[in-house]
């Protein structure tokens, strides 16, 4: 039910003069025209043109999905029932090198936020520039270390003119643009920073980290951007001239730290992100409406869901360490842009509600009435109006609370009341249905070993015996310090003499992420550290010849460390070694110091094989095929263009470790090899108490002993319809891409539970020309299996048969539930539909 008309917000309106709102503080009086707006705020709330404002925000990070499908993921999240849309922004993406700038295709940042602005919604621009986000170096570029007397996120010269030059050319993108609200632009909330907090904890407040993020504060402010600044995670030594937010996982019982701000969470996670040795983390729809709900029920106006679709790490320089080219997070849409049910629609649900009360919820009075133990009610009065929550915190217990009527309220669950009398929505309980994506065969030429594939070896030889490095050094140099993150390679080299045949463990004790020894142009070992265990060894048998031997390191990071203090002083391959031939007889040979020779990069990568250029020598198949588990191979095939619109993945299991490209696109590393850990909540999944990414309380994870992934998404933007598309493959471990196969993502089952007679259950195939095939399952009672797999209970033929007349051959359909589906031995009750789309 709706109280009061939503607000309607002109954007004509001019701005109120600050002296008409007294209790305000009025940031923007930019009036420039028609389409300007004024933002300002107060203890409750967001103002915009003088109205308090909700915002229901998501994280859409522009670089991790393509221009093309942005408006349609800003779409998905306005129907979603946000208003607001919030990103990062990318700084090493926007400055691969020192002054040479990218604001082209998913870096181009203002054809972003002009998306936005076509959809009608507001954005939160978050600068950082450090934004950590699971992000290659946190987002800082690699070349920043380079400049002497650099000291990351401290108060010093160096750091602080890189950061406000690029402060300064985003703020000036977004201005000349008209981006800002003052200019009639989408952009209400600006953040400088993330997260320092912590930083400053973990540097016991020293002075430099105190200096700087009041440095920062007066930086932002001196930008003029006619919108308030934002600190997140921010909680001490907040600077009086931004507004400090939480991040978390619930932020219910935080409050910011002066009074006269509102209570604003940017980071509401929503799931959690991958690493090549972890399963998937399921953060329940249950769990995260009962934060949301939690969060406005104490008086948050101000939510942002990190991330509302997360998306992929394309290109070597997106994820972070260790991150997986997924970038999923287990949103409310999935990587592909596909909405993910039922945590979309049961959010959608709770966004429409909290917004028809919007008026009550940051004008009203409010009381908070202990109800019982971590039981709450709270009502909120306005204008002759009451809305009320009821809240329960007890993990295990449901309890009746009296509030008009008796309510159920079940365990780690919040009923929202917008008459203070029936529930309208509870978190636990979810109407919106279940759907399966499959990933699924569009014709026989997608069935593995259809694909033809040609190959070429990777050239080590230049690195393996003669001296053409780019220079030498008596020393080993981090990773980083020698090539500035232009490849995730580098080759370190060197050589000794040898009196007569010598049998030695070669050692090297290294750091993020692997390592492959070679002596003499043989291939003697590899090892890679575990997540986590940044510094790892190698050792191998070796056996040197007489005379003259090479010793070739090939060092490899997979995403530069992205958290922490001082995290430009943590290095990268085999910065400073040791590096020794242990001999059988106690007789070592330290190699650490002697000449080593340097080359970034492999050969491959400076021929720019991922373009397929002409020139490059493929070598066909044989009857023999192709070589197969061959360290250091690039593989070539052509494939049509799976038909439809729907999302396309490829499988590349089978492989080992490597990177992806399609019509000379980067589809980011790929490691199907790497298997995800058993851990302990691999086999629990309990929506009721807090939610945990680490530590004992971890549950809900899926694809444990699995390949942590599998399927590598190719955007629809990277292929050619009608006309053969190009993967090539670069294989660094030795794998077989003979069993690769394309895939299109699609609705494969789709589930819905009807509790009571009288409610209706919906159903849809998701589009795309998709419709149901066939109901599986109408039965009572039905307790094992999941969605797509269940086990019917007590089958009602007289459901099977009114939804299979309603819903066959249909995208969607609806059917009530009716007393007289409840037949002969069933119980009535909750009545649970499978159908199956094709
Ligand atoms: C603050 O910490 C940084 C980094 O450890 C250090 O360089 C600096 O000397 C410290 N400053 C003070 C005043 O302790
Ligand atoms: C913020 O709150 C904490 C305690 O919760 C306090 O230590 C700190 O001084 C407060 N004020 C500022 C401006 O940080
Ligand atoms: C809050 O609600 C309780 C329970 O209805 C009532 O006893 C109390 O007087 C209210 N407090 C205020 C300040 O309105
Ligand atoms: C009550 O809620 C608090 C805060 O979430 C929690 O720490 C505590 O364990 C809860 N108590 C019970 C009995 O569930
Ligand atoms: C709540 O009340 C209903 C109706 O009186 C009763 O059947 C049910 O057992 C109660 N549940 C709890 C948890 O107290
Ligand atoms: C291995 O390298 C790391 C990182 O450089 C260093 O901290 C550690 O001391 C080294 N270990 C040995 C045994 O030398
Ligand atoms: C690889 O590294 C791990 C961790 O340092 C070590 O336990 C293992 O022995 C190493 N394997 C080889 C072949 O060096
Ligand atoms: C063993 O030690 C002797 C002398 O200490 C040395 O000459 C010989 O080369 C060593 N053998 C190996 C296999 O390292
Ligand atoms: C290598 O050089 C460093 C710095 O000069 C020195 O501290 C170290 O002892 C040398 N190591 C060996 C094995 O000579
Ligand atoms: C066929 O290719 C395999 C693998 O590259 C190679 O070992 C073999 O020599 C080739 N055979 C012919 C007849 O070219
Ligand atoms: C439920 O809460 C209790 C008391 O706070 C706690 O000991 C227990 O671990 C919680 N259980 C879950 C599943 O979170
Ligand atoms: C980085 C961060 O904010 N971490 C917090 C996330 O939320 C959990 C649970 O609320 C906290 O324990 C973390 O400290």
């Amino acid at each position: 039910m709706v109280l009061f008309p939503r607000a309607s917000v002109s954007r004509c309106t001019m701005a109120a003069a600050p002296l008409a709102l007294p209790l305000l503080l009025v940031l923007a009086a930019i009036t420039t025209g028609c389409g300007a707006a004024t933002v300002a705020y107060n203890d409750r709330a967001v103002v915009i043109d003088g109205q308090r404002r909700i915002i229901l925000s998501g994280s859409i990070h522009y670089p991790r999905s393509t221009p093309e499908m942005w408006p349609d993921l800003i779409r998905k999240a306005k129907e979603g029932g946000l208003n607001t849309i919030e990103t990062y922004v990318f700084w090493n993406g926007h400055e691969p090198r020192r002054r040479q700038y990218n604001f082209e295709g998913n870096y181009d940042i203002v054809r972003f936020f002009k998306e936005i602005q076509h959809a009608g919604m507001y954005a939160i621009l978050r600068i950082g520039p450090y934004i950590c986000g699971e992000w290659n170096y946190g987002g800082l570029p690699a070349w920043l270390r380079n400049i002497p007397g650099m000291q990351f996120r401290l108060h010093n010269d160096p750091f602080e003119r890189e950061m406000e030059t690029f402060t300064t050319l985003i703020v000036d993108k977004m201005k000349d643009a008209k981006m800002f609200a003052g200019q009639g632009g989408p952009i209400i909330l600006a953040q400088i920073e993330n997260e320092y907090g912590n930083i400053m904890g973990e540097l016991n407040n020293n002075q430099s980290a105190s200096q700087y993020i009041h440095w920062c504060a007066d930086m932002a402010n001196k930008q003029k951007i006619g919108v308030p600044w934002i600190m997140c995670q921010q909680n001490h030594h907040v600077p009086h001239n931004v507004i400090n937010t939480c991040n978390g996982f619930y932020c219910h019982d935080w409050f910011p730290n002066r009074t006269g701000i509102p209570k604003i969470w940017t980071e509401n996670w929503t799931g959690w992100f991958k690493a090549w040795d972890k399963p998937d983390f399921h953060r329940s729809a249950e769990d995260i409406a009962f934060a949301v709900a939690r969060f406005f029920q104490k008086r948050g106006s101000v939510q942002n869901y990190y991330m509302y679709h997360g998306g992929t790490n394309f290109g070597r320089t997106s994820g972070g360490p260790y991150i997986t080219t997924s970038y999923d997070y287990d949103a409310p849409l999935d990587e592909y842009g596909n909405i993910r049910q039922p945590k979309y629609g049961h959010l959608k649900d709770l966004h429409n509600l909290l917004r028809s009360m919007e008026k009550i919820l940051v004008h009203g009075e409010h009381n908070d009435t202990a109800y019982a133990k971590n039981v709450t009610v709270t009502k909120y009065t306005y204008g002759g109006s009451s809305v009320c929550f009821i809240s329960n915190q007890l993990n295990d217990t449901d309890v009746n609370v009296t509030l008009g009527a008796t309510h159920l309220v079940p365990a780690w669950s919040v009923s929202i009341l917008p008459d203070c009398k029936t529930v309208a929505y509870n978190t636990a309980k979810i109407k919106t249905q279940t759907s399966v994506m499959v990933k699924k065969a569009n014709t026989v030429e997608e069935e593995p070993g259809a694909l033809r594939w040609s190959w070429m070896p990777e050239n080590l030889r230049p690195f393996m015996t003669d001296d053409r490095g780019s220079f030498r050094k008596t020393q080993l140099l981090d990773q980083i310090a020698a090539a500035t993150d232009q490849s995730d390679y580098l080759w370190y080299r060197t050589s000794l003499e040898h009196k007569g045949e010598g049998a030695y463990k070669l050692y090297v004790n290294t750091t993020g992420h692997e390592i492959y020894a070679f002596v003499n142009g043989k291939l003697v070992g590899q090892n890679h550290s575990a997540n986590g265990a940044f510094v790892f060894q190698l050792e191998t048998p070796v056996k040197l010849q007489s005379g003259k031997n090479y010793i070739s390191l090939l060092s490899g990071t997979v995403g530069l460390k992205n958290y922490g203090p001082l995290f430009e002083l943590m290095p990268a391959g085999i910065a400073g070694g040791p590096v020794k031939l242990v001999g059988t007889n106690g007789t070592d040979i330290d190699l650490t110091n002697s000449s080593w020779s340097y080359k970034s990069g492999l050969a491959g990568e400076q021929r720019q094989i991922h373009l397929d250029k002409a020139g490059h020598k493929w070598r066909g198949h044989n009857s023999s095929g192709i070589p197969v588990n061959r360290p250091f191979t690039w593989y070539k095939t052509s494939f049509a263009a799976p038909a439809g619109d729907e999302a396309v993945v490829v499988d590349l299991l089978g492989l080992n470790k490597g990177a992806a490209w399609v019509n000379g696109h980067s589809l980011g590393r790929y490691w199907p090899a790497y298997t995800a850990a058993e851990m302990g909540g691999c086999h629990v999944c309990d929506y009721r108490g807090e939610f945990k990414a680490e530590g004992g309380g971890v549950r809900c994870l899926t694809g444990c002993g699995e390949p942590s992934q599998r399927f590598y998404h190719v955007p629809r933007a990277f292929l050619r319809a009608g006309e053969p598309n190009t993967l090539v493959l670069f294989e660094e471990a030795g794998g077989d891409p003979t069993r690769a196969a394309f895939r299109t993502v699609a609705v494969g089952a789709v589930c819905a539970a009807a509790a009571e007679v009288g409610d209706d259950v919906t159903l849809s195939c998701g589009g795309h020309g998709r419709v149901v095939a066939g109901v599986d399952v109408a039965s009572f009672g039905v307790t094992r299996g999941s969605c797509g797999g269940y086990e019917g209970g007590c089958e009602s033929k007289a459901a099977l048969k009114a939804f299979t007349a309603a819903c066959v051959g249909r995208e969607s359909c609806t059917v009530k539930h009716t007393g007289a589906f409840a037949g002969a031995g069933c119980e009535s009750g909750a009545l649970t539909v499978q159908v199956t789309c094709s």
